[in-house]
């Protein structure tokens, strides 16, 4: 994208003998040219097809029109206004009418071509932007595209005048796996709903489309199962948390609040319970969840391993059940993720046994079973999900599992793992599997990375964000900035398209955006920020 630019800089500057200026202070008879081009977008678009010749500058007198009759259109119109207008202090009214004039136009129709049932097709023309999908999700998503299209937003500085042009021509663009997610870990340290809905909207702008919330751990329980009331009041109360400093927990009401915040950001929930590891929170807070009927310490050190729910004990699949049956009534998603990660204190046979019971009951309460990789073990049936996190391109159980038709999820802890840290430097962070800088976070191949487990077998991929050093919302987007978006961008966009340098100038341009919206992140030296 940006080589056009250059090499049109440089013929300008050969053939006129000009002093080449930056586009954004170019004036043409129309005022100011876009600042952008039609594919500085991240994750970039599918097909990009630029036409300088039909800019278009959203004026006072633009205003957000949606199908008459429709209303997933005007609920993704009410959206775009509410970001566009502080931005742009145009009052963008949204309105259902076909009125000529300047618009910017969202259409929803079952017929349109080549955009699957995620993407959508966008255009730019004099008069306005037409963004049309078949779902809800399609002109989202085309939404987020138009929003990084115009201008970053400059507030400190009101003597700069904003042209707010976006630049002609047509963008059709899908992604290339259905799930691209994050996770965040609620149970090392408890973050507030406030702080998760904010980093939902950012997620929401690089087409991220489930937030995986990891619910529970050794150290605390963070969500409110009645049946079992004090694995809140207790395993999620004070002094839980690594350090005995992430207190806290999602009641029902709040949980129901987040999925349906996320919902208007067309993003799904997947909730966790890990088990049968992972789970001191649950065992201290109730004596009958050990095989001795004795409740261990409450932990608040980041050791992983040594706990197991008791495999022989009926309390114990009562209590599994309970959690799920709560869980699963509570989740309008179609996932519901049962951990099985690192159970070091189970034996293999007792992690199967285990497994074969617990697996079915998420089946039995409507949904469809995620784990980790280590689930694969256990020939789970072909529904289960295996999300991998190792740090090595082969993985036996794995593969087979890809083989019998399992779907996979991508999110290998060397690559994709957003608490470890970015160099010796980073006063955040583990470093377990290694330094991660943002070129390492994009130079990988989901289709590709582990043997035996090929592009149709991944669902898609995820980067996952541990909380075992994080406090706050500015720890978790200073880990999360700029990696998040390398992950993304391999998610959604075609692997032809992959491309460095590329990315990094892109990249380069969102460093503005999160200044202006307070998005704490980490200037990677291999980012030539602006
Ligand atoms: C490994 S990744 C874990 C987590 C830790 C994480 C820290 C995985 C499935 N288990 O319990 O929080 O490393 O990076």
């Amino acid at each position: 994208m940006r080589q056009r630019r250059t090499i049109l800089g440089l013929l300008a500057t050969a053939v006129l003998c000009l002093p080449a200026v930056p586009a954004a202070a170019t004036q043409t008879g129309h005022g100011p040219g876009p600042e952008r081009e039609l594919g500085d977008v991240i994750p970039v678009p599918a097909e990009v097809e630029p036409n300088s010749r039909t800019d278009f500058t959203l004026g006072p007198h633009t205003s957000i029109r949606t199908q008459a009759g429709s209303a997933e259109a005007k609920r993704v119109g009410r959206y775009l206004a509410g970001v566009l207008r502080p931005a742009t202090g145009y009052s963008l009214p949204v309105v259902s009418s076909d009125r000529r004039g300047s618009a910017i136009s969202l259409v929803l129709s079952k017929h349109e071509p080549k955009v699957g049932d995620q993407g959508y097709r966008l255009d730019v023309g004099r008069s306005g932007v037409t963004i049309r999908a078949r779902t809800g999700a399609g002109l989202f998503a085309g939404a987020q595209t138009l929003r990084q299209l115009l201008p970053a937003r400059i507030e400190a500085d009101r003597t700069v005048r904003r042209a707010w042009t976006v630049p002609g021509g047509t963008i059709v663009d899908k992604p290339r796996f259905a799930y691209r997610g994050a996770m965040l870990d609620l149970a090392r340290h408890f973050h507030e709903p406030a702080e998760i809905r904010s980093y939902i909207d950012e997620l929401a702008q690089y087409k991220i489309n489930h937030l995986h919330l990891h619910l529970t751990d050794d150290q605390g329980w963070r969500i409110q199962i009645d049946s079992w009331p004090k694995l809140t009041t207790v395993g999620g109360g004070p002094g839980t948390g690594v350090d005995g400093e992430g207190p806290g927990f999602l009641t029902k009401a709040e949980y129901a609040d987040l999925v349906a915040y996320a919902a208007s950001r067309y993003i799904t929930i997947v909730p966790e319970i890990d088990m049968p590891g992972h789970t001191n929170a649950a065992q201290w807070t109730y004596a009958e969840l050990n095989c001795d009927g004795v409740a261990p310490p409450p932990r608040t050190d980041i050791e992983v391993g040594y706990s197991s729910l008791c495999i022989g004990s009926e309390t114990t699949y009562r209590f599994v059940e309970d959690v799920i049956r709560e869980l699963a009534a509570m989740t309008p998603g179609p996932y519901l993720h049962i951990g099985g990660d690192e159970a070091h204190a189970t034996t293999d046979e007792d992690y199967r046994t285990f497994m074969n019971r617990v697996l079915p009951l998420v089946e039995k309460y409507g949904k469809q079973a995620f784990g980790w990789n280590e689930v694969a073990q256990a020939d789970p049936p072909a529904s289960v999900v295996p999300q991998y996190w190792g740090t090595t391109t082969e993985n036996a159980d794995l593969a087979e599992a890809a083989a019998r038709g399992n779907k996979v999820i991508m999110s290998p802890a060397n690559k994709s793992y957003l608490d470890m840290k970015y160099d010796a430097n980073t006063p955040l962070g583990l470093q377990w599997a290694g330094f991660i800088e943002v070129r390492d976070a994009y130079e990988w191949d989901p289709g590709s990375h582990v043997t035996g487990v090929g592009e149709q077998s991944v669902l898609g991929v995820e980067a996952p964000l541990w909380s075992e050093t994080l406090r706050s919302i500015d720890d978790i987007e200073f880990m999360a900035f700029p990696r998040l978006p390398a992950i993304a961008e391999l998610g959604w966009s075609p692997r032809a398209s992959h491309d460095w340098e590329s990315f990094s100038q892109r990249l380069a341009e969102q460093g503005p955006r999160w200044e202006q919206r307070g998005v704490d992140f980490y200037r990677s030296p291999q980012i030539d920020w602006p």
